[in-house]
């Protein structure tokens, strides 16, 4: 009799994991199968997007748009080396630094130049906002609907 009500009460402990016994039944089942519940909403936000490059220099009076794609977390340096790769018009040439990290020094045959007091400055446009990147292309990683600009001016002082 004593191994009935055992047996009947771990029967009854064990309804919620095999989907019986109840309206709760299904949630109480994601956990353990991981269905629903947030990771699966974020899950749907990863994989690549598309993005623009535009490389504008006053000086020749050129402004080049690029569309390519990038992944989600990547960072800009990434998505410039795929852009190459897919489309050899774009190119760009860089120093590594063992501080800042990647220093973009040409973009499609134009360098930068101390002597000149030239260099190519990076923004990042959202909307009708454009700004100066705070970090290098090592570091800077864009989001969806980003135009990132690489810039030929001159050299203007900052800290
Ligand atoms: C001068 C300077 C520049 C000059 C460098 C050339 C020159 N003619 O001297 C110019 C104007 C070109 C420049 C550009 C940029 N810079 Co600057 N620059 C400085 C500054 C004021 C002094 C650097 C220096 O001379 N150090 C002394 C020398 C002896 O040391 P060094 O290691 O040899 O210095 C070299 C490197 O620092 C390199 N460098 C300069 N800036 C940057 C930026 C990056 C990302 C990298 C990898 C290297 C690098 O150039 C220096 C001279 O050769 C520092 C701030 C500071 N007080 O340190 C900011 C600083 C290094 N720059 C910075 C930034 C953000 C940029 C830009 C990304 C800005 C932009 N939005 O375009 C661009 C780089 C774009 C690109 N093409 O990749 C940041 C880096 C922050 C970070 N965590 O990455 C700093 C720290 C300023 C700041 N407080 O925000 N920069």
């Amino acid at each position: 009799m004593a191994l009935t009500v055992i047996s009947f009460l771990c029967f009854a402990a064990l309804l919620p994991f095999l989907g019986l016994g109840g309206p709760d039944d299904c949630s109480a089942l994601l956990p353990f199968l991981r269905l629903g519940g947030p990771d699966d909403c974020s899950a749907g936000n990863q994989g690549p997007f598309s993005m623009e490059v535009t490389v504008t220099n006053k000086f020749a009076k050129t402004n080049i748009t690029y569309s390519t794609t990038a992944e989600v977390g990547m960072p800009m340096f990434g998505v410039l080396n795929h852009l190459h790769k897919t489309n050899n018009s774009f190119n760009y040439t860089y120093i590594i630094y063992d501080t800042y990290g990647i220093f973009v020094n040409g973009v499609n045959g134009v360098n930068g130049s101390t002597e000149n007091n030239t260099y190519w400055q990076l923004l990042s446009q959202k909307g009708s906002t454009i700004k100066p990147l705070s970090v290098g292309i090592s570091c800077h990683i864009p989001k969806k609907d980003e135009i990132f600009i690489m810039n030929f001016t001159t050299s203007s002082c900052h800290i």
